[in-house]
């Protein structure tokens, strides 16, 4: 694992967080004991205060009693009475579909309600900075799409020039549960809707948003709100500098809302759509380039067409995105460049996983719908294609103007005939399991073919998880003995 990601469970020294600040002797209720719950409760104990630690599910509660929480039983009458906050998990719906209830209790009883992101935000800095030369930096990304891959891969290239980093939020890692930074170091957090619309404090010194697309709209009463949540990260006065997307409306009108007119350089606009034309600061990815441009002039540009770990319109969409967001914290374009090419993806998003007699295998298991597999099949000319699943609604009609690019599909999943159905006249054959899948498609493989696990469906008729089912694929590859 990347050292960014922090230290595993186990190591020597692991168990550093960040206390929460000014919460010492305040009794704080925490619902959710999950990633983010656990974490926020163990930051909490360390500030100083007293935690009432709940979970809807036991398993939540035996974790937190095996940290020392005693359960505190939030759904009782009065449970909120000389309670002085809230502290809720992202997974928990505090407004829509409908509040759960012990945040509608909270409410009533007039407790302010807060996320470990908030906490976070308020509990960063402390008196001792004054000492640093550089204070620590937080970049912060959200969007619909490929803020894993963005916020991974700008932790990635500030390793790689030698600058600490550390690596947390919607990625996997509680915020509260990173290390108190280093002078220079700087914080990337990736940050889903569910953590932004809540956290009463936002204040990250670089806020990235990728691009919007309709996801989450029950948790949030449909696109407005969720479009909303996601602008709380550039709430007027709130980041030094901004990074939109503008491929969208909702990108363009931020963009125009951040903006004090075309010297600004507070913000830079990227696109991957087309040309950015504007006198301010630029950033498009065009034909496999990205370039910059700043007051109308050409600042750099890079050559993506052979970056291994990003192939794809999608991915290009990614380097800008991080390119900026470096940038704006004073990187240079061929410090950049050159760690774009060490850089593997994440697992189970356009991860190469093997070559063998000039075929690449990938494993894009993380495309468990028709959107996402249609990226991924966007990304290379000649793919034999293993997918299936269990199948979401809508069909897979979406998918047809993208199968342009597919040699042949290996259908697997339980449901393979209706699935082959749907393919139309792309040549396929019905597989069932990965382990034929990953067989046939290598034994009919020629140089330059692409074989590909994007699989447009869900994986729980075969699989635990998405994740299970990319390593089956992974494990089968290397069954081949490449
Ligand atoms: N729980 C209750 N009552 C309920 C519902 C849940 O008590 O009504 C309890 C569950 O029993 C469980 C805990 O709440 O113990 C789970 O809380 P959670 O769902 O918020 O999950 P965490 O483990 O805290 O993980 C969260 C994020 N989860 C969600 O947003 C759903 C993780 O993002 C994140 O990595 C982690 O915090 C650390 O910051 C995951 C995710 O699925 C990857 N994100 C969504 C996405 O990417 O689409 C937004």
């Amino acid at each position: 694992m990347q050292g960014y990601l922090g230290k595993e469970d186990g190591d020597e020294g692991f168990g550093k967080m960040i206390p929460v600040q000014d919460v010492d002797g305040r009794r704080v209720a925490v619902l959710g004991l999950g990633r983010s719950g656990l974490s926020a409760a163990r930051s909490l104990r360390a500030g100083g205060a007293e935690v009432l630690a709940w979970d809807d599910g036991e398993a939540g509660r035996l974790a937190a009693e095996a940290e020392g929480f005693q359960p505190y039983d939030l759904t009782k009458g009065a449970a909120f009475d000389g309670v002085d906050l809230l502290i809720t998990s992202p997974g928990i719906p505090h407004l829509y579909p409908e509040p759960h209830r012990v945040i509608s209790a909270a409410m009533a009883a007039g407790v302010p309600v807060d996320n470990d992101i908030g906490l976070f935000f308020r509990s960063l800095g402390g008196a001792e900075w004054v000492e640093l030369d550089v204070p620590p930096r937080v970049i912060a990304v959200t969007g619909s799409n490929g803020k894993s891959t963005t916020s991974a891969l700008i932790a990635h290239i500030l390793q790689e020039n030698g600058t600490p980093v550390q690596l947390a939020g919607n990625i996997g890692r509680g915020v509260l549960d990173i290390d108190p930074p280093h002078d220079g170091e700087v914080i990337v957090l990736e940050l889903s809707s569910y953590q932004t619309e809540l956290a009463r404090s936002l204040t990250p010194d670089v806020a990235v948003f990728t691009n919007l697309s309709p996801d989450h709209l029950d948790r949030h009463g449909g696109m407005g709100g969720y479009f909303a949540a996601k602008r709380r990260l550039f709430a007027e006065g709130g980041p030094d500098r901004a990074v939109i997307g503008v491929d969208e409306p909702e990108g363009l009108y931020l963009a125009g809302q951040m903006s004090e007119g075309n010297g600004d350089d507070r913000l830079i606009r990227v696109s991957v759509a087309g040309k950015l034309t504007g006198p301010g600061w630029n950033i498009f990815s065009r034909k496999g380039w990205l370039s910059e441009t700043r007051k109308g002039r050409q600042v750099a540009s890079i050559d993506l067409r052979g970056v291994a770990g990003l192939p794809g319109s999608h991915n290009h969409q990614n380097a800008c995105h991080a390119y900026a967001a470096l940038r704006a914290i004073g990187l240079a374009p061929r410090v950049i460049e050159a760690a774009f090419h060490s850089f593997e993806g994440l697992p189970h998003r356009s991860q190469l996983v093997g070559e063998r007699d000039g075929v690449r295998f990938v494993n894009d298991s993380k495309a468990t719908n028709v959107d996402a597999a249609a990226k991924a099949l966007a990304a290379f000319p000649k793919i034999r294609w293993i997918c299936g699943g269990l199948e979401k609604e809508g069909g897979l009609e979406r998918l047809a103007p993208a199968l342009g690019s597919v040699v042949k599909a290996y259908v697997i999943g339980r449901e393979a005939d209706g699935f082959a159905l749907q393919l139309g006249a792309t040549p396929h054959e019905i597989c069932r399991t990965m382990e034929v899948a990953v067989a046939r498609a290598a034994a009919e493989a020629e140089a330059g073919d692409v074989v590909l696990l994007a699989p447009a469906a869900a994986s729980f008729d075969q699989y635990d998880s998405f994740e299970k089912r990319g390593e089956d694929f992974m494990a089968q590859v290397e069954a081949l003995e490449l």
